[in-house]
């Protein structure tokens, strides 16, 4: 019976994967922390080994919300040029800001959704802070390549429809200890294959700052 059930679960993969348009190669990205664990969060980034990043449009808009005075998700890769809006879900105000390089910005004490997005222009990291809530830390990756994906609870993340050739494929965590570019890979992909890679990263230890403030007190992810 056992036996049975997972051989038709088989097929109905294989179902699946014919069923997928066969548009071009996927990777198949697998993270885990120092200790073997599944990493959520991390954000996986493949470049065209030659000729740079692809020229892409980036989505009309993306969307970071703040609900529960946290932001949602953590994690949001985007592509550069990419405008992502902040509504505030919550009933009481937020003044959501970032210091980062690649960023500089501060929206004004707002409730409900602000009527202008914020264009992330330049690739790197940003990361989110609330004036208010000195707890709510959020990360914004943008992506100089359209080819990028977030792990999920299970620290996996597929890259898809990518065009065959050479890459050089990163990842990233908010905790990743180390420069990013310490990650890199690279990867040799067909058409309609599909490669794997996988990351073992080690992580800075998890401070937070804590839901009821301190003062003085600060932290990171
Ligand atoms: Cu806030």
């Amino acid at each position: 019976m056992r036996a049975s059930s997972s051989a038709t679960r088989v097929a109905l993969v294989c179902l699946g994967l014919l069923a997928a348009p066969a548009r071009g190669a996927q990777l198949a990205a697998g993270v885990t922390d120092q200790d073997g664990n599944p990493l959520a969060d991390a954000v996986v980034v493949a470049v065209p080994a030659e000729g740079g990043a692809p020229h892409a449009a980036p989505s009309a808009r993306e969307i970071v919300d703040q609900i529960g005075e946290e932001f949602v998700p953590r994690v949001k890769p985007i592509l550069v040029g990419t405008p992502v809006f902040f509504p505030n879900k919550d009933n009481i105000r937020h003044q959501v800001y970032s210091f980062s390089p690649a960023k500089r910005f501060e929206l004004p004490l707002y409730a409900g959704t602000p009527a202008k997005p914020v264009v992330f222009d330049k690739p790197g990291v940003v990361v989110l802070g609330c004036n208010i809530h000195d707890w709510m830390i959020g990360y914004i990756y943008v992506s100089e390549s359209p080819y990028f994906a977030k792990t999920g609870a299970d620290g996996k993340a597929v890259l898809a429809d990518l065009p065959p050739g050479g890459y050089r494929v990163r990842a990233w965590h908010p905790r990743l200890q180390g420069p990013e570019s310490a990650t890199q890979q690279t990867a040799e992909l067909g058409g309609n294959g599909r490669s794997e890679l996988s990351w073992k990263l080690v992580l800075k230890p998890d401070i937070r700052v804590r839901r009821a403030p301190v003062p003085g007190m600060r932290g990171h992810y």
